[in-house]
């Protein structure tokens, strides 16, 4: 992309309404926009890296056998008062008439209408396990909507549910979210922690939270130092092994974590100091197994292999895809701006043309830009007509992994300077040898 064809709108002012690093940090690095409270607009830059998220999801979420599909945002109220919900859900449901003053709503969540999409199709035993997922906005009347994308009213969700003919069924279920949920963060370049957690207006007795440390975050949480150094399985683990599953999930919550709800704090003290981590966190996904909570309402049964109908065992399972782009700035920036992790970047390499109209530099930078371009690596050319100093600033705002610094006076001898973002640290070297650096994988 070149940015003179980009729109990338920066801001130089810092946005005073913006109290955390990563609301700032969005808002000046030109990736979002505020349209009402608590609702954004994406820009080009923040979608990018929205898409990027949702493809980590996407192939977790597919890796562990799950199935995508796409219900819409508008729900009919009727499917919320089979399961009881629609009154108990309260103000944070915006409900809606249309115009023959039937009651709809903006789905917050969608146990209902996967029930009933479930109900509709599968009468046996047969055609279950089955988990079926999709990327959706969602609304939800917050009281206070706050912090930019990380708590909206309007937000992205990843949300899958599963259906299993009993409760064991059902576990294994849960333990393959569980799963997959440690590679998604991970790839991410996340540390999160599976908390035990309280399950709220979703029901059920088997929750955990996924939580980032952060200062900023909004939860207090409580867990064993060791965590943060755990292992996550690697992409052959195999889903389909039962115990082996519950192996790895055995091992993640073996030690003490805790949301503040279910913090027990003799339970945490008896932990040796050295090993007590109580900080702040964000919550980036949350799982829930809730049984036969709506289906039974619904009347989602399967029929069992003596002929016998049984409501199905449920799990939901959810991840905030807008509030991680959030997430992830405040778990790695600097005072400059934002450092992306590799894999969600929205673009691997910048080329700082720092003397455009200057015909050897013009050449120079134009041929680097073709050459990650026919490579298939995703690179920003800054070919406005600026100051070196305002082009370095919007490289560390913007957070692109590696700043490729091209001026008349390293060409001279041949050579481009190669800076990486996360440490500054910076070399010589010539245009080839950058080019073949950063196409390498990863
Ligand atoms: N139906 C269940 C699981 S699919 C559910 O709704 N769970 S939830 O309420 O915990 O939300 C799932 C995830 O959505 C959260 O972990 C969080 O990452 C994200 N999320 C929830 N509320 C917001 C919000 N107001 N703004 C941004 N992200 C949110």
């Amino acid at each position: 992309m070149r940015l003179s064809r980009f729109f990338l709108p920066i801001l130089r002012e810092t946005p005073k309404e913006a109290e955390i690093a990563s609301h700032r940090l969005m808002l000046r690095a030109g990736m979002m926009r505020q349209e009402a409270a608590g609702i954004y607009a994406f820009l080009p830059l923040g979608l990018i890296v929205l898409n990027k998220i949702c493809d980590i999801v996407r192939q977790e979420q597919n890796r562990s056998g799950a199935i995508e599909l796409l219900m819409p945002t508008i729900q009919p109220a009727d499917l919320w008062r089979e399961s009881g919900r629609y009154d108990a859900y309260g103000k944070e449901m915006l409900r809606i008439k249309d115009r023959h003053e039937r009651d709809m709503l903006y789905g917050p969540t969608n146990e209902e209408m996967i029930t009933e999409i479930f109900r509709a199709y599968v009468r046996s035993y047969k055609d279950i396990p089955l988990n079926l997922y999709h990327i959706q906005w969602k609304f939800r009347d917050e009281v206070r909507p706050r912090f930019g994308v990380m708590r909206g009213r309007e937000f992205l969700m990843k949300d899958a549910y599963s259906f299993d003919v009993d409760q064991a069924g059902a576990r294994h279920s849960y333990n393959k979210m569980f799963v997959a949920y440690l590679r998604t963060f991970a790839r991410m370049g996340l540390k999160a922690i599976p908390m035990v957690a309280e399950t709220g207006p979703i029901g059920g007795n088997l929750s955990h939270e996924f939580i980032i440390l952060a200062s900023t975050g909004e939860s207090e949480v409580y867990c064993h130092k060791d965590y943060l150094d755990f292992a996550v399985p690697d992409a052959n683990v195999d889903f389909d092994d039962i115990a082996g599953l519950q192996g790895i999930v055995d091992k993640w919550t073996s030690l003490y974590a805790a949301t503040s709800e279910k913090h027990e704090a003799s339970t945490f003290e008896k932990l040796s100091a050295d090993k007590q981590v109580s900080a702040r966190g964000i919550e980036v996904g949350h799982i829930f197994y809730f049984g036969t909570k709506y289906s039974e309402p619904m009347k989602a049964v399967v029929a069992g292999p003596d002929g016998a109908e049984k409501p199905v065992h449920m799990g939901s399972y959810g991840i905030g895809p807008s509030r991680l782009v959030a997430a992830i700035i405040e778990a790695s920036h600097d005072e400059a701006g934002i450092i992306w992790p590799d894999a969600v970047a929205p673009f691997k390499v910048a080329i700082l043309n720092l003397k455009q109209g200057d015909g050897a530099t013009d050449g120079a930078c134009e041929k680097l830009y073709e050459a990650f371009r026919t490579r298939g690596i995703d690179v920003l050319y800054d070919d406005l007509d600026q100051r070196p100093g305002s082009k370095f600033a919007t490289a560390d705002l913007i957070g692109v992994p590696w700043q490729i610094l091209v001026g008349p006076k390293g060409l001279a001898s041949g050579q481009i300077e190669v800076k990486k973002r996360s440490d500054g640290s910076r070399e010589m070297m010539n245009p080839e040898d950058a080019v073949m650096r950063l196409s390498a994988n990863p």
